[in-house]
């Protein structure tokens, strides 16, 4: 197997990702543009860039399989700071996986569809809504993804993540909630999987509570084993008394900045 690059090395999915890929053998090169904070898993190799260097994140990718790509702004942030990481960077990330023959997989996020009600079971293939910048820049990739495999054969899988935390702690979460263990088969699946194409993945746990349905899992043969629905009682009714908070897949990222006076209409097109 070839080896495997990972950006974001050093962020929460990263060091979550790193030991467990390479306890699986893998042969990992991490980076990020903080340093790597935790002992180099065996195998790995850690070198620190700059998405907006894409000299370096070519040189990064040559010889490599496939590029994990958890670089970028993971948060919601300001227009400006999201730009440069999640936009131009991944399109640093596209180029060199072009380059490389490698095939893409993409933390995007929830947020890119995060302005959907909390009361609609999504397909894959929903319109995009995002909530925020954040939001906004995972549906760029998404289509960024979308035109590389049209036009120049890259295979790429993109993971819309709900909530990746050790357990859920809303009751949000029951929805949204992603295990770490169902994250590292999840990105294993997507490496390993003969032929992906250009595919997107719901990034939940097995949550009976899902705003989520159909996708592409059985391209990668992924199904997830944990459930947010053990950690029910231990989350209990946490909402809050933000109206778009709760009305909305993406929680506090629809609901922060919000300016409009008038709740929106629930027909996505309507004038109101
Ligand atoms: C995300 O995309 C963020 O990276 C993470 O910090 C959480 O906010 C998560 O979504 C979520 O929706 O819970």
């Amino acid at each position: 197997m070839k080896p495997v690059l990972l950006t974001g090395a050093s962020g929460n999915l990263g060091r979550v990702l790193a030991p467990a890929l390479a306890a699986q053998g893998w042969a990992l090169r991490l980076t990020d543009i903080a340093a790597f904070p935790d002992p180099l898993p065996p195998a790995a190799s850690f070198i620190r860039a700059d998405l907006a260097d894409g000299g370096a994140i070519a040189q990064l990718a040559e010889g490599c399989g496939a590029i994990l790509h958890f670089g970028g702004v993971s948060v919601d942030r300001p227009y400006a700071e999201v730009a440069s990481p999640n936009l131009d960077g991944l399109h640093h990330i596209y180029e060199a996986a072009r380059r490389a023959g490698a095939r893409v997989v993409f933390a995007s996020s929830n947020h890119g569809i995060g302005f959907h009600e909390r009361t609609e079971t999504l397909d894959a293939d929903c319109a995009f809504r995002p909530d925020s910048y954040y939001g906004l820049s995972k549906a760029f990739g998404e289509l960024m993804g979308r035109l590389y495999w049209d036009k120049h054969g890259v295979e790429n899988v993109n993971l819309r993540i709900g909530s990746c935390l050790p357990r859920p702690v809303n009751a949000r979460m029951l929805s949204t909630w992603l295990s770490h263990g169902d994250l590292t088969r999840l990105v294993a699946a997507a490496v390993t999987a003969p032929r992906t194409g250009h595919c997107v993945i719901w990034a939940c746990s097995a949550n009976p509570a899902s705003f989520w349905g159909r996708d592409h899992r059985d391209r990668l043969g992924w199904a997830p084993l944990d459930t947010a629905e053990s950690f029910r009682a231990e989350v209990g009714p946490v909402v809050c008394a933000d109206p778009v908070e709760e009305r909305y897949q993406g929680g506090g990222y629809a609901s922060a900045d919000y300016s409009r006076t008038r709740p929106a209409p629930r027909d996505a097109f309507s004038l109101d």
